[in-house]
């Protein structure tokens, strides 16, 4: 019987998460954990723990009582924040990895979870349909970790043959929990602030391309990659992951097709040049040939759900 912990379960990929491997494995088969308690959020309608992910000693008691055999590590500091605070960016995204790897060997965990990101990614990489074994340069501590994050997950599977899966997600777009701290947040805060205001400043410039998808893809994309056949998998630190590539212009450009009086303007910050150090878009030929990877969701469909979803209700918790 498969039964999972999940941590940093209330952030944004966790939360849909969490909701999608409770119907798929059972609620009382999935352990969610945060560092702190979340307010309102599904997360807590089943089993929910308080964790902090580098406190390996209270990882190994939840693993042992709740007797687990899956990892979903999500705990994370995003690309902008960890520019601010390297040092804790660094130990946070390094040394929980390590706790969860280091326990599963010890605990006899089947399989492990971790995300990966186009950060991963810098100079010299082509920017272009960036390719799963381009060159790895990448100009930020979170780029860094996430860099060497894949090598540590590849070295536990070849040494110790812990079964570790893992994506490099793109920006990732949803509304029922909000990104923090990342680089490609502008294209989720967009949506709520063309509802409420009708006008959104953008933090990068009008003409800077970045892989996105559709948080749905996304679950999709996790589910499938852990449910895949083991035999199938080449690649062991972090598979190429596509969905849609886009500018803030052609994301405002669609938003106006929809909201016609929709303002944008452009006010660039920090943030610029991190984004400006990621590939525009990515090939993902080993997802799609080894376990048949298809994303289902184009802008135009995401801009047509982002706006249905961010309802009034929506907006008003945004702007709590
Ligand atoms: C970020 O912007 O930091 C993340 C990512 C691309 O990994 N969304």
């Amino acid at each position: 019987m498969t039964r999972i912990l999940i941590t940093g379960a209330a952030g944004q990929i966790g939360t849909e998460l969490t909701i999608a491997l409770r119907k798929k494995y059972g609620a009382k088969n999935v352990l969610a954990t945060d560092i702190k308690e979340p307010k309102d959020s599904p997360v807590t309608d089943g089993a929910f723990e308080l964790l902090d992910a580098l406190d390996a000693k209270q990882m190994c008691k939840y693993i042992r009582d709740y007797k687990i055999n899956h990892i979903y590590h999500l705990s994370a500091m995003l690309s902008a924040t960890a520019e601010q605070y390297p040092r804790k960016g660094w130990d946070l995204n390094m040394l929980s990895l390590l706790n969860v790897l280091e326990l599963s060997r010890e605990e006899g965990i089947k399989r492990v979870f971790w995300p990966s990101s186009i950060a991963v990614f810098g100079k010299g990489a082509k920017k272009v349909k960036c390719e799963q074994y381009e060159v790895q340069k990448p100009a930020t501590v979170y780029g860094i970790s996430k860099s060497a994050g894949e090598l540590w997950c590849n070295y536990y599977f070849e040494k110790y043959g812990i079964d570790v899966r893992s994506l490099r997600y793109p920006g990732l777009i949803s509304y029922k929990t909000l990104p923090g701290g990342g680089t490609t947040d502008y294209a989720v805060d967009i949506f709520f602030k063309a509802v409420a205001e009708r006008k959104y400043t953008c933090y990068l410039k009008e003409g800077t391309r970045l892989p996105m998808m559709y948080m749905d893809d996304a679950i999709r994309a996790t589910l499938e990659l852990m449910e895949a056949n083991k035999n199938k998998l080449s690649v062991r630190t972090s598979y190429n992951l596509s969905g849609v590539d886009f500018t803030p212009a052609a994301l405002a450009a669609s938003i106006r097709e929809r909201i016609g009086e929709f303002e944008m303007s452009y006010a660039p910050d920090f943030r610029q040049a991190i984004a400006e150090s990621w590939p525009g878009s990515i090939d993902d030929y080993y997802a799609q040939k080894e376990w048949n990877w298809k994303p289902k969701y184009n802008l135009e469909r995401i801009t047509k759900e982002m706006l249905t979803e961010v309802s009034s209700q929506r907006v008003n918790e945004y702007y709590l």
